[in-house]
């Protein structure tokens, strides 16, 4: 190679399995060659020797979405992305919503045209469905994954977006044949209902009380029905936001049972618990989210299970509602818990917060960061090697960060478009000092120094289909019933 266009020198790079010193040579926006003492390059940096890590991956994301309840989300792709890049992330995944009664096709088409030319940052999509008809499922499922979108999101709660067991089961199988995944938010609807209306008569109505609305029992309860129906349809399921320990232990048992079941977590389970939500007045909204944070000491599990490997990605659910307007408070602010906006931001705090709690403080090492950081939700969402790795022909998404670098969060130092950020106030060590998106420097510490609009879809790949779901045979079969062919 003549020239690369940019090369940046004494890089101790780290993947999910290993650790290397290379210089990186980078041409048209891809790693071209990683060695010793290579060159030269129009542009150089020198790493001096710091961490190089894949840019990260923030795969669940709410941004310029139709929200449940009303709330409208702050962000747009535009400013979302642009926080994404100051906090390290080059690639993330936000939600296209189906509403009842439009088709699948429409949603998606819709959320390319809102984030096309506007992002600052690659992006995918994963797909909400809450109208499964035989018709979405067969007819236009199978274009949409053909079109790189192949993940669905399905919810257990939520009156707009809910859907029954027997949708899940139709559409984990449609997903399952079509080699999509699917993702499930897993809480039971009833119960969540049921304990609302209690603490509502009984004039309970401070943010305080969204904890006790939302059990960590109703959770468990969707988790283990989810990870039943996975196996039975054998799609491939992600437990989005599992916020307790008791959870972990369910998608564990599945996991022995050989049910193909990832889980995620969130900063919010780590370093908010529900006392966050006993502040003054209508302060305790800013920690609001769904699943809530749970009581205090409930966050060790949750740190076991990034430990241990047992989660597989680490996400900020960006939930992006102003205090101050109708994004928190859609129906006013003289209002019970129930109908405030549940979600807190986090897009740009998130790669921080596990760095400096995780790697920092001795939790994590840097491989474990890097899988939970970028290179598990790229494997799992079918973006590996392409994001999430640092190799020849990947994306130059890199972060050089600067591990010694000392902040307080401030929301004054963030850009998303949101009044507040839940963690005010928490002390961080480590931060990227320049975040590049396909060898274009994007931004460097808390300065966004790219373009709006460079961002490109990223079209996922699809699973190995499995064809179609037969669990009658499969159940015989274990029984010692044998079918006749072509029955
Ligand atoms: N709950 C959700 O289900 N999604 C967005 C944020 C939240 O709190
Ligand atoms: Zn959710
Ligand atoms: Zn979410």
């Amino acid at each position: 190679m003549s020239q690369f266009d940019l090369v940046i020198r004494g890089a101790r790079c780290a993947t999910a399995s290993d650790v290397f010193v290379a210089d990186i040579g980078i041409v048209d926006g891809r790693i071209h060659t990683l060695g010793r003492s290579i060159g030269p390059g129009r542009r150089e940096i020198d790493a001096g020797g710091r961490w190089v890590l894949p840019g990260g991956i923030d795969s669940h994301v709410h941004v310029d979405q139709r929200q449940t309840g009303g709330g409208l989300t702050a962000d747009t792709f535009a400013t979302g992305s642009v926080a994404a890049a100051c906090g390290g992330t080059t690639t993330m995944i936000p939600f296209a919503t189906q509403d009842r009664g439009q088709s699948l096709r429409w949603a998606i088409e819709e959320y390319h045209d809102r984030a096309r030319g506007k992002t600052a940052i690659d992006y995918n999509f994963h797909l909400i469905v809450a109208d499964p008809t035989a018709e979405a499922l067969s007819e236009e499922l199978p274009d949409i994954v053909a079109g790189g979108c192949t993940s669905l999101k399905f919810f257990t709660v939520y009156d707009d977006v809910m859907l029954k067991d027997r949708q899940l089961l139709d559409a984990m199988a449609a997903a399952r044949c079509e080699g999509a995944m699917v993702m499930v938010h897993c809480e039971n609807a009833a119960g969540v209902a049921w304990m609302t209306e209690r603490l509502l008569e009984r004039g309970l109505h401070a943010p305080k009380y969204h904890p006790a609305a939302r059990p960590a029992i109703m959770e468990q309860e969707a988790v283990y029905r989810m990870t039943a129906f996975a196996e039975l349809t054998g799609v491939s399921l992600m437990v989005v936001h599992v916020s307790s320990g008791d959870s972990i232990a369910l998608i564990a048992a599945a996991r022995r049972r050989g049910v193909q079941v990832h889980a995620e977590t969130c900063p919010q389970y780590i370093a908010l618990d529900s006392t966050d939500l006993d502040r003054p007045g209508l302060e305790g909204a800013k920690a609001l989210c769904s699943p809530p944070p749970r009581w205090r000491g409930n966050e060790a599990a949750i740190w076991q299970g990034l430990e241990d490997g047992f989660f597989d990605v680490f996400s900020s659910d960006h939930s992006p509602y102003r205090f101050d307007s109708s994004g928190k408070f859609p129906h006013g602010r003289d209002v019970p818990f129930n109908r405030m906006s549940s979600g807190v931001p986090g897009i740009e705090t998130r790669s921080p917060i596990l760095f400096s709690e995780g790697v920092r403080k001795g939790r994590i090492d840097i491989n474990r960061f890097v899988a939970l950081n970028s290179a598990n939700a790229a494997k799992i969402y079918g973006l590996y090697p392409r994001k999430g790795t640092i190799a020849v022909g990947s994306d130059a998404d890199l972060c050089i960060w600067d591990d010694r670098y000392e902040t307080i969060i401030d929301n004054g130092l963030l850009h998303h478009s949101v009044d507040y950020t839940p963690y005010q106030g928490m002390r961080i060590t480590g931060w990227p000092a320049i975040t590049l998106l396909r060898g274009e420097v994007v931004a460097e510490y808390h300065s966004f120094c790219g373009t709006s609009g460079n961002g490109r879809y990223v079209p996922a790949e699809k699973r190995m289909s499995a064809g179609a779901v037969t669990p009658t045979q499969a159940e015989l079969s274990k029984l010692g019933v044998r079918l006749a062919s072509g029955q």
